[in-house]
């Protein structure tokens, strides 16, 4: 970087912007991780790295973002349209931790605003399946411990 700061700086500025709108605090994290528009929203969708259902939620956190939230059949539709990786699941922000089949949203602890589930889902297989996935366009409770591809979604608000 030495005698090219101009190279960077440009680029740095505009994600920072775009988180900074986010949230007040920025870390490194935010400015190496780029936000993608899918429809209306703003993810960070990550297929390199998979993580349990917990590191992934702090991982988006320390993006300014949270796990994302899916409110309809069009949201899911598009967000599935950019995930590269089949027959992998990518976590979202629902689940059941609380009680057993209630699924929520860990952003609003609030029911779910939309389900879509695979056949013969949720299962709650071997009892210890609490965090929900997207698996070929689907959703699926897995085990939280288990690591997967994740979600994130730009912003406090689903
Ligand atoms: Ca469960
Ligand atoms: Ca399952």
């Amino acid at each position: 970087m030495l005698g090219t700061p101009m190279t960077f700086s440009w680029p740095l500025i505009v994600l920072t912007l775009a988180a900074s709108s986010v949230e007040h605090s920025v870390d490194a994290l935010s400015i190496t991780k780029a936000f993608t528009k899918i429809g209306e929203r703003f993810y960070y969708i990550e297929e390199q790295e998979q993580q349990s259902w917990y590191t992934a939620l702090s991982s988006c956190r320390r993006m300014g973002a949270h796990l994302a939230t899916l409110k309809s059949e069009k949201e899911l539709y598009d967000l599935d349209a950019e995930l590269r990786i089949r027959n992998q699941g990518y976590w979202i922000d629902v689940n059941d931790l609380d009680r057993e089949g209630q699924f929520v949203s860990w952003t609003t602890s609030s029911p779910s605003p939309y389900l879509k589930w695979k056949a013969g889902e949720p299962n709650n297989l071997y009892n210890k399946e609490h965090c929900v996935d997207i698996w070929d366009g689907l959703m699926n409770d897995d085990d939280c411990s288990d690591k997967r591809y994740f979600i994130c979604q730009a912003g406090d608000g689903i």
